[in-house]
């Protein structure tokens, strides 16, 4: 197979021998970044829907996440970082109740590298812990990321419990995850939450508002 097709390939079979020879290949010929976005995420996107229509088991959807993060992890030092991390601090967390945080942590890794601090406090997280932390940490915006669907009713929730504690001015919210839509966030939840609320598609336009956020 073609390098590309291999790659994919790779995340999809959960096939660990060979990934990292095949990476330095693909860090010849394109960024980390792209490798990332447009091939493995790829490659992703078919576990999912394999996995959706009952062609691909649990086990082996996990087998593709771990090749998935072991190859972010090893191509995250080959990619571009601005040199200062000052421009802000985010509490990021996956929702109580979900365990998904590969699209969370490559959001840490893009922000991470473009001159934010992320306090990344990792899956399952209740609201009470993400408070704390943005309390403690003096988070200058909060982030949840949640991929299923009962996630987006513990994100409203979540929203509703800053409301009901009067907390809502203190910190704009960012959330992202595969079961959000924009409409829902920037229509449902932004009509009750009494702060800001946005919806990032993918960590880039996480990366926008949080620009955004701190203008
Ligand atoms: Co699960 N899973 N899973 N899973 N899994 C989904 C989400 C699912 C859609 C698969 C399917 O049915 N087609 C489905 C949800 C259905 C639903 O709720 N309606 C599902 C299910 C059902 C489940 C279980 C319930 C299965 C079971 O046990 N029977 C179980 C849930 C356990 C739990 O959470 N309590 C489960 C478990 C797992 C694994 C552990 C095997 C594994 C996760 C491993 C891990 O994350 N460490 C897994 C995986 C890998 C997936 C799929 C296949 C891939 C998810 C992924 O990593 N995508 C997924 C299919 C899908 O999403 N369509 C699926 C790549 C990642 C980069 O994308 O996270 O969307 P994503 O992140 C994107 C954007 O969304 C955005 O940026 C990223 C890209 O730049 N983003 C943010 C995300 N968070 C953000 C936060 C931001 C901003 C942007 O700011 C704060």
């Amino acid at each position: 197979l073609p390098l590309w097709e291999r790659l994919k390939r790779r995340i999809i079979d959960g096939e660990l021998d060979g990934l990292n020879a095949d990476l330095d290949e693909a860090l010849t010929q394109r960024p980390a970044l792209e490798i990332v976005n447009d091939v493995l995420l790829d490659g992703m996107k078919t576990v999912g829907e394999l996995f959706g229509s009952g062609q691909m088991q649990l086990p082996f959807v996990l087998q593709s996440a771990e090749v998935m993060k072991t190859a972010v992890a090893y191509l995250e030092p080959h990619m571009e970082k601005t040199e200062d991390g000052g421009k802000g601090r985010i509490v990021l967390a996956t929702v109580k109740g979900d365990v998904h945080d590969i699209g969370k942590n490559l959001v840490d890794i893009i922000l991470s590298n473009n001159g934010y601090e992320v306090v990344n406090l990792g899956i399952k997280q209740p609201m009470s812990s993400i408070l704390e932390a943005a309390k403690n940490e003096r988070a200058d915006v909060i982030g949840m990321s949640g991929l299923l669907v009962k996630s987006t009713v513990i994100m409203k929730e979540n929203l509703e419990e800053l409301n009901s504690r009067g907390l809502a001015s203190e910190w704009p919210v960012l959330l992202g995850g595969a079961a959000l839509t924009r409409a829902y966030v920037e229509q449902d939840l932004a009509g009750l939450y009494d702060g800001e609320v946005r919806y990032a598609r993918d960590a880039f336009e996480g990366l926008r508002l949080m620009d955004a956020f701190m203008a």
